[in-house]
């Protein structure tokens, strides 16, 4: 039996048995459809404090204005058992959230402390190859390593993490990461228009997961690599189960994807059961040109979103939960059910050593076949859906989950909407010549890229310096869902096509575009059957040869190889 194929009963049956009295109550409450409203609504079940940035502490706010030293190392007393550590003046901040002006000439010292290699990417930033952190150049245990570069990318809420190939999964689950907010002038406009205060109501919401059975452990199984690695307790600001007591006006919350593996389909849900409308203000590299209405996002692992809430209205003593709406995650697909017949001309041509297409009724992919794919296309068919013999020790992806009670508890004036220009972003580039295919496959129990696993001394993809491509992410239907990241340069979303039908309610555009492929991307989830088109402006002034990565940033697939060395030249 393939590891996805075990996956797909396991939660088939976790999903069977969520209604079962004898499970423990946060199981069954964040698993079960109709969960009882106490329990994953309002109440009881929302227990601590959010862990709020202040000005220094757990994700205290760092402001970036000269160099500085920060060091990953083994922290006690906080939510995870490792962090990034900066120490000034009597002052430290502990997984700081960096805000940086654009345009910052940028230089750290990392130290690193733990017992394993490890560099700090900075994700989303446009920098060189060397101050990447791509893992081409490691810091090895009791090592420094220099970083010197300006920051230019515009405001956004960006984050850094670590890159050691094939440690980073279980370094960031352990606790290094952290959020990086960079300023600019249109941004400070946007917080003087909606009067708000960055740790008051401007918010920054990191969210992870962790098992809590063995929470300060990283100790994936055979299934956890394919799947990616969840938990059953869902962190915000490395608080579990948080509330925060709120006013009666808007607020503004950065929210990061910081989880392994974990895609949240985002929403905010009223006393009364009704999903309430926000509004989305950007994504991950900085605002939109305008405000955009949503009632639910899908944010996939390193994607981050920035929106906008509004209390006003409410009365005090209400409350609103941030939640994550269930989906079907899609793990191990099977079939094309979800998505609609492949349009004429939409694929990529195939192979031409003659493999056989993938077929899956009337539906074909291109590229060969293996015998995984075939196993985990058809075995599945026949799961029983039976109880497994002990429950899983994490929560399966897509299951409902309360990420955060918000609490009214104080009349406030009321705050403005926000304005109906954000930022200047343009529209998305021309592209030159024919669109560059990924395909997202699974065979020989790996993910792969273009049917390659990750080989750090392989010849990379070149790309010529100061082009505009269109890439093709094309993602087989027996997959799962993939958030596809490139270091070094943020895209632009053209269009989705073949789509889960579930996403069609969420186009924005005949394009089959997302609220969130509207803004600057750079972590792009592309579901199984989907094709996404990017449009990529690899500008660069760097001299020389820069080497950047194309990766999955589900992090077991991305430490398995889901990765691609990608040159600019
Ligand atoms: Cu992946």
């Amino acid at each position: 039996m393939t590891p996805l194929r075990t996956r797909r009963r396991t939660l088939a049956a976790l999903a069977a048995l969520a209604a079962v009295p004898m499970l423990p109550a946060r199981i069954r409450g964040a698993g079960a459809a109709a969960p009882p409203r106490e329990l994953c609504a309002n109440g009881t079940s929302f227990e601590r404090p959010l862990a709020m940035p202040g000005r220094d502490g757990f994700m205290g706010y760092y402001d970036v204005r000269e160099g500085f030293a920060v060091r990953a190392a083994a922290v006690a007393g906080g939510p995870m058992p490792l962090g990034y550590v900066i120490d000034e003046h009597g002052r430290q901040w502990r997984n700081p959230v960096l805000v940086v002006p654009r345009g910052t000439a940028m230089r750290v010292t990392l130290d690193n402390a733990i017992d394993a290699p490890t560099i700090v990417h900075w994700h989303g930033l446009t920098v060189d190859s060397r101050n990447d952190g791509n893992g081409f150049r490691l810091a090895a245990p009791g090592a420094k390593f220099d970083y010197a570069f300006p920051v230019a990318n515009r405001a956004g809420t960006y984050w850094y993490h670590p890159h050691p190939h094939g440690l980073t999964a279980g370094q960031a689950h352990r606790g290094l990461f952290g959020v990086m907010l960079v300023d600019d002038a249109e941004d400070r406009a946007l917080a003087a228009a909606l009067g708000t205060t960055r740790g008051d109501t401007d918010l920054v919401l990191a969210l992870c997961d962790r098992r809590s059975d063995a929470r300060d452990r990283y100790a994936p199984a055979r299934d956890d690599l394919v799947s990616g690695y969840l938990g059953d307790e869902m962190l915000v600001n490395g608080t579990s189960r948080p509330y925060l007591d709120v006013g009666t006006r808007g607020y503004r919350l950065r929210i990061v994807n910081a989880a392994n593996a974990r895609t949240f389909r985002l929403a905010f849900r009223g006393d009364d059961g009704a999903v309430l409308p926000f509004t989305l203000l950007g994504t991950d590299g900085g605002l939109l040109a305008r405000p955009l209405a949503c009632r639910e996002v899908f944010v996939a692992s390193a994607e981050r979103i920035d929106v906008w809430i509004d209390f006003a209205g409410r009365a005090l003593g209400d409350s609103v939960v941030m939640e994550s709406l269930a989906f079907d995650p899609m793990h191990g697909e099977r079939h094309g059910g979800h998505s609609a017949p492949a349009p004429a001309g939409a694929a990529t041509p195939a192979p031409a050593d003659g493999a056989a297409a993938m077929t899956h009724g009337a539906q074909a992919m291109p590229g060969p076949a293996t015998a995984d794919q075939e196993a985990m296309a058809h075995g599945s068919h026949a799961m029983p859906m039976t109880a497994p013999d002990a429950l899983p020790a994490a929560l399966g992806d897509g299951v409902r989950l309360s990420l955060l009670q918000f609490r009214v508890r104080r009349r406030t004036p009321a705050s403005p909407p926000p304005p109906t220009t954000l930022s200047s972003l343009p529209s998305p580039p021309a592209t030159d010549g024919d669109a560059v295919p990924f395909r997202l496959s699974f065979a020989k129990d790996r993910w792969r890229i273009n049917d390659q696993v990750f080989d750090m001394a392989a010849e990379p993809l070149v790309v010529p310096r100061n082009t505009v491509q269109t890439w093709l992410f094309r993602n087989y239907y027996t997959s799962m869902p993939h958030p596809m990241h490139l270091h070094g340069f943020g895209f632009r979303v053209i269009a989705r096509e073949q789509s889960p039908d579930f996403l069609a309610p969420l186009a924005t555009d005949n394009k089959g575009r997302l609220p969130t492929d509207l803004g600057v991307k750079d972590t792009v989830l592309v579901w199984p059957g989907e094709s996404v088109r990017v449009a990529i402006d690899f500008a660069c002034t760097f001299p020389g040869p820069q080497d950047y990565l194309l990766h999955c940033h589900n992090l077991e697939h991305e430490d398995g190889g889901m990765m691609m060395k990608v040159r600019v030249a």
